[in-house]
């Protein structure tokens, strides 16, 4: 891979746009690469992703703008869906995605980690979605997640006026979990994602599932989705030791030594 790399550490995958002399920004071959990388994953051996980019400026400073300069309408239709298509894979991916955003994370580079679980970033992170600026719409997205993430009318403001937002402005609305110094971000970043391996695999993935899910419905509908969730996590070895720890009052096992199944 040109454009992406894949590291290992446990439990935890992670994967780098490594793009530093554009920002990191989002090409065409940065998309098929990131496309394979995510389907090459292991899931029987990973249990977190964390997503960021290479260098110390910028997470992903957008889609590439010269790559688009000179699109047609249908060609800006077919980058505009391969990106969609890497980014709902990445939402709707088996198990969580930390964006861990290590600067400028502009246009398409807010939107791949909007497309992401949970969002912390450094000091030095800067949002926005500056596209109107440049003649066109939020293209992978960014309409539509910005607006479930800090409601209708902070993502309105923030995309009719193209503004970007500074770490702390981000924290504030919510669109970041937590704001770290730069060289605290990627340690922070596998502490979170290793806390989250530590956990039941099956019940972690029904828990993105019946999020994502049961965002897309009413209430009722909803509730049933969790339900069906909540019963496929019966009979799984991961319930049956997990509970049966807490049932043998043994502290040792009670702190999640349990080799849970991903399966
Ligand atoms: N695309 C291509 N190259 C980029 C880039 C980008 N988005 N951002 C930066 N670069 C390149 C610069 O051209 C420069 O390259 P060289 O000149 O050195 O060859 C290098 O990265 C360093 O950038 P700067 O010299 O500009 O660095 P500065 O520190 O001065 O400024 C900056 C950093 C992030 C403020 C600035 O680079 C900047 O404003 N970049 C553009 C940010 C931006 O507007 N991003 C949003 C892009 S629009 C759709 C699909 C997708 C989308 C929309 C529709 N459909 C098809 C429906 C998404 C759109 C976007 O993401």
């Amino acid at each position: 891979m040109e454009f992406v790399t894949y590291e290992q550490d446990g439990y935890v995958g992670i994967i780098t746009i490594n793009r530093p002399k554009a920002l990191n920004a989002l090409n065409s071959a940065v998309l098929e690469e990131l496309d394979a990388t995510f389907k090459a994953v292991d899931l029987d051996t990973t249990r977190c992703l964390i997503l960021t980019g290479a260098g110390e400026k910028s997470f992903v400073a957008g889609a590439d703008i010269g790559e688009m300069s000179t699109l047609t309408k249908a060609e800006g239709e077919a980058f505009g869906k391969k990106g969609n298509d890497v980014f709902r894979a990445i939402e709707t991916f088996p198990i969580p995605v930390i964006a861990a955003v290590n600067g400028f994370a502009l246009g398409g580079g807010c939107e791949i980690s909007m497309s992401c679980d949970i969002r912390i970033c450094s000091e030095n992170a800067v949002f926005g979605q500056p596209e109107v600026g440049l003649g066109i719409t939020p293209g992978f997205g960014g309409t539509q997640r910005l607006a479930r993430l800090v409601g209708a009318g902070m993502a309105k403001q923030l995309i009719y006026t193209a503004r970007n937002i500074k770490a702390d402005e981000a924290y504030r609305i919510g669109l970041v979990n937590a704001v770290y110094p730069l060289e605290e971000l990627l340690p922070a970043a596998k502490k979170m994602a290793a806390g989250i391996a530590a956990n039941a695999p099956i019940a972690v993935r029904n828990c993105k599932k019946a999020i994502n899910d049961g965002l897309q419905v009413d209430m009722d509908q909803a509730i049933v989705i969790e339900e069906k969730l909540f019963g496929d996590c019966f009979e799984t070895e991961d319930q049956k030791a997990g509970m049966g720890n807490f049932l043998e009052k043994d502290k040792e096992k009670k702190l999640k030594v349990v080799p849970f199944q991903n399966k």
